[in-house]
């Protein structure tokens, strides 16, 4: 007997049940406990078979944790078969998320009822595979190619209503999931319904696949799986015969699973969920959040205060004058208005927030009893220190107050009120209502309740939260800062702009490093080079001024129509402005550089080397704990491809040594910039990887 799958005999039904927590899935005990309940159920005069899942889920897929390793028997390709060959009727009862290849067992069985709540999809994509236990080859037979598709190549969780319609289950009931399964079998036995095998069916209506996996491959902006999927489907039409299919779909799924995509995805998946997972934080329970505050009402306040209105918190938001609190409550209205138009609120749930749930104040007694405060105020250390020394004197005891800076020194703000412990950093990224990452940033007197209220509060507010230090950008800024030196280095030795950001795109960025000043605004970067300048550049970095002529013209980007790019209103994206080149050939003749070529390829390993190199930096330094969290806030922070699973998954693929020995042929050039960080020596000469340290946890 199984321990994780049940055997139960109802009548003449057999049941199967799951029990496989957290989420059912299917690795090789489940496999075997299906594949003998099936048998037995067969050798046990049962007319029928019902398979569900106990807990909170029906199968939400394969065990992702098998995945690189040695298969074990039996596959779920050939348990699915199995399955859907048996002689007994066989029904699945879905409830929670009936996922990859749980949905491809359900798919197997030859009729499907779900609850209401469940929700069923294909996601291998987002792992970087397709589905490989048949979902490719049976969902088109029951629901078209078009739909199919669209499930499989975006990888979307579907409401059970759905997938009633779209035909992918054949009835919906309320209830628990046994009984909704026993009572829908027991009503197709008294029917006599006949099995209804998936692999019998016809062949589907095919489409022009070559067209689709041309625009599958371009919408995926580099990741291959969406676009191998499309040839999977094509195969379900144009196969001989179904098994034919089958082994179609084997053979891209294998090769997909041998790839580094595959490696980088479902690294991402686990990091995305460690990240959180800290053991100082191990049973620290985090303190209450009924009301936030948020002083500033800018484009970072008033994204704070839309994020936290959207997640059901009240916020107190203070501005310094009627007409500022009222600029702050028209963009809040804005980016509210802009969830109703994309249907993430309703118009009522608006018009409450608006009514009720935001108070604007002008004065700071407003904020005696909300529980948490975030300041977003002008990034100046003099302002933010009255703002914190009159929040000392007027929140409550207990109550967290969090800075929202992003790069000054927390541990000096926080030197300055009576109660350090309380002090934090909340790094919020713009649009803070529509970005993801959010840095937690420890200090040195911290309590470690603080911090867990500011992951709670990251939860809370839908956003992935990563632990980081002190220190000049904690972990994201400060490994910015490093990859955009490198990147304007290149520019002075004879890359272009355009190049570069070409080059970066293609490697899979969202946007390259100069699109993103743009839209950041070019007088950010400004401010940040005449304040270094101002403290003493170190006489051996490499320094350029052409931006800064660029800035004195009045040209900052996306918002002044102008930067490195020339954006036309009704234009998405720019052109090159061509005011830009001459700008930087003039620099290049006064420092006396002559231009040479560079290779998208070298441009990229610039790049990325820079990148890893400060964030062995980061990490050696215990700004940032782990190389995982690392990886997370630039996926989540900074556009890096995901299917690169992060800088630091990148440089474990690439070899560390690889990387280490770039540095040192460009130390040669210039050994200011490419000194290696020791943690990449220290690793080299271990012969470990960066994967190693998330282990060691
Ligand atoms: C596949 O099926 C391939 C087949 O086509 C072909 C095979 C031949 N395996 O996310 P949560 C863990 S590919 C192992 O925090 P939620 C997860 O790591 C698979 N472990 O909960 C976490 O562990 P821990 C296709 C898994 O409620 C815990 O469960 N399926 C798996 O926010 C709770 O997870 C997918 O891609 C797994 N498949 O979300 C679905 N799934 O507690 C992937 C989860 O130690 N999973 N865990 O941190 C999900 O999308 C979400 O986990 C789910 C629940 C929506 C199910």
């Amino acid at each position: 007997m199984s321990q994780v799958i049940g055997y139960e005999k109802v009548d003449d039904i057999a049941v199967l049940s799951a029990r496989n927590p957290p989420v059912n899935a299917l690795g090789v005990d489940v496999r075997r406990g299906l594949l003998s309940g099936i048998e037995r159920a067969e050798a046990d005069g049962a007319r029928a078979v019902l398979i569900y899942g106990e807990g909170r889920t029906y199968f939400a897929g394969a065990d992702i944790r098998e995945f690189g390793k040695p298969p074990q028997e039996p596959g779920l390709p050939a348990l699915c078969n199995r399955i859907e060959a048996s002689p007994l009727l066989v029904v699945s009862a879905l409830h929670g998320t009936a996922l990859g290849g749980g949905l491809e067992v359900a798919l197997s069985c030859h009729y499907r009822i779900a609850v209401p709540s469940a929700k069923v999809g294909l996601p291998e994509v987002n792992l970087g595979i397709i589905p490989g236990a048949g979902g490719t080859q049976r969902l088109p037979r029951i629901i078209g190619v078009e739909a199919a598709l669209d499930m499989i190549t975006t990888g979307r969780h579907v409401r059970a209503a759905e997938a009633l319609e779209m035909g992918v289950l054949d009835k919906i009931g309320e209830g628990d999931p046994r009984e909704v399964g026993l009572a829908y079998t027991r009503a197709l036995l008294a029917a006599n319904t006949p099995r209804r095998p998936i692999c019998e069916m016809p062949t589907p209506e095919p489409i022009d696949f070559d067209a689709r996996y041309e625009a599958v491959l371009k919408k995926g902006r580099g990741q291959l799986s969406p676009a191998v999927a499309v040839r999977a489907v094509q195969a379900a039409c144009e196969a001989d015969d179904f098994a034919s299919g089958l082994v179609r779909e084997r053979e891209l799924f294998t090769e997909l699973m041998a790839s580094d995509q595959r490696k980088g995805l479902i690294h991402a998946f686990f990091a995305e969920r460690a990240v959180s997972k800290l053991p100082e934080l191990q049973g620290v329970v985090p303190r209450d959040l009924h009301q936030i505050g948020v002083i500033g009402g800018g484009t970072m306040g008033a994204g704070i205060a839309t994020s936290a209105l959207l997640a059901g918190l009240p916020v107190v938001l203070l501005e310094m004058t009627p007409e500022a609190a009222k600029a702050a409550q028209a963009r809040i209205a804005s980016n509210l208005a802009g969830a109703v138009k994309r249907g993430k609120l309703s118009q009522s749930d608006h018009d409450d927030i608006l009514q009720n749930r935001l108070e604007l104040a002008l004065d700071y007694d407003a904020l005696q009893n909300v529980d948490l405060v975030i300041e977003a105020v002008f990034e100046d250390m003099e302002v933010k220190k009255q703002v914190f020394a009159q929040l000392d004197a007027v929140c409550k005891g207990g109550a967290v107050l969090a800075t929202n800076t992003s790069y000054l020194d927390i541990n000096e703000i926080a030197a300055l009120t009576r109660r350090p412990d309380d002090v934090i950093g909340l790094h919020f990224f713009s649009p803070a209502h529509v970005m993801k990452l959010l840095e937690v940033v420890v200090a040195d007197r911290t309590a470690p309740e603080v911090v867990a209220t500011g992951f709670a509060l990251g939860k809370r507010l839908g956003k992935t939260a990563v632990r980081a230090g002190v220190c000049d950008g904690f972990i994201g800024n400060r490994i910015l800062s490093a990859y955009r030196t490198c990147a304007d280095h290149m520019v002075l030795d004879g890359a272009s702009p355009y190049q570069i950001d070409a080059a970066l795109t293609a490697f899979g960025f969202a946007m390259g490093p100069f699109a993103v000043s743009d839209l950041a605004g070019l007088d950010i970067g400004w401010a940040a080079r005449k304040r270094k300048r101002a403290a003493g550049l170190d006489p051996r970095a490499r320094d350029s001024f052409y931006a800064d002529k660029l800035c004195e013209g009045g040209y900052f980007g996306q918002k002044t129509g102008k930067g490195y790019y020339v954006y036309e209103t009704g234009r998405r994206g720019g052109v090159p402005n061509p005011e830009v080149m001459p700008l930087i050939e003039a620099e290049r003749a006064a420092q006396g550089i002559s231009a040479r070529g560079f290779t998208d390829d070298e441009i990229v390993r610039r790049y990325m080397v820079a990148m890893v190199n400060e964030a062995a930096r980061v990490i050696g330094e215990g700004i940032a704990r782990r190389p995982l969290d690392v990886d997370v806030t630039l996926i989540y922070g900074y556009g890096f491809p995901r299917y690169w699973g992060g800088p630091l998954k990148w440089a474990d693929l690439q070899g560390l040594p690889n990387l280490l020995d770039d540095i040192r042929r460009w130390s040669e050039e210039d050994p200011y910039f490419w000194q290696p960080a020791p943690l990449l020596e220290q690793l080299v000469a271990e012969g470990r990887s960066f994967d190693d340290l998330n282990k060691d946890g």
